[in-house]
């Protein structure tokens, strides 16, 4: 399995220096031949979760035919190491049980937090769409166009995909957008159109680490 993890990323560096911490010993002991990209966005627009994960994708296959990418928040940790950070059938959910929502599930169709994709399956629904600014949606918006491709999603059993979630308030520039919950009952309008295949961006620094590549980028906030 070679997998790309991909982490959005803007001003948390307690928090990735914990997750690194965490998740590095976990992946190894996963037997995964893995990558860790964290994609920073540059400056103080609105923040697009979203499409730091497309610009993630974009850039970890400019390194290395990766065929499945996690696609991970950087405040999760999973608790178990049965929890395998595998791509399967169908697009794969993995944070099932967080601490902060007392281990249950927010709902059927939840697919934010940490989700996996095979290359062909995240090609098949043209990436995330690239125009969810501020927190909200887009997690929705990505279940949507899963469902409108004619796949379902999976879950590991409840009793291992279990995750802690670093404490902390609101980001600065990450408000809940409402707009966002109003697109993502337009996913089928939009699919087509928005995605990777409208992905633009300008890469700022790509920087090395032992653990990981950090790629800050211009994602264009509006
Ligand atoms: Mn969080």
């Amino acid at each position: 399995h070679k997998v790309a993890v991909i982490v959005p990323f803007r001003n948390r560096s307690e928090h990735l220096n914990h997750w690194l911490y965490y998740l590095h010993p976990v992946l190894m002991r996963q037997q995964l031949d893995y990558g860790v990209y964290v994609i920073n966005q540059d400056g103080d627009g609105a923040f697009n979760r979203a499409k730091l994960m497309n610009i993630g994708f974009n850039e970890s296959l400019k390194e290395y035919d990766y065929d499945c990418f996690a696609f991970s928040d950087v405040d999760l940790v999973p608790i178990d190491d049965r929890n395998l950070y595998r791509c399967s059938d169908h697009p794969r959910h993995l944070s099932v049980a967080v601490d902060k929502f007392n281990y249950i599930l927010s709902s059927k169709t939840a697919f934010g937090g940490v989700s996996l994709l095979t290359q062909q399956q995240f090609l098949k629904v043209n990436g995330f769409s690239n125009t969810f600014w501020g927190w909200g949606g887009e997690d929705d918006d990505l279940y949507n166009r899963i469902i409108h491709r004619g796949m379902s999603i999976t879950r590991p059993d409840a009793q291992i995909a279990k995750y802690k979630m670093i404490k902390h308030g609101r980001d600065l520039h990450n408000e809940v957008n409402p707009e966002n919950a109003v697109k993502t009952q337009k996913t089928a309008e939009n699919i087509d159109t928005d995605g990777l295949n409208s992905l633009n961006f300008t890469v700022k620094e790509i920087m090395k680490d032992v653990l990981y590549t950090l790629i800050s980028v211009d994602v264009r906030s509006p």
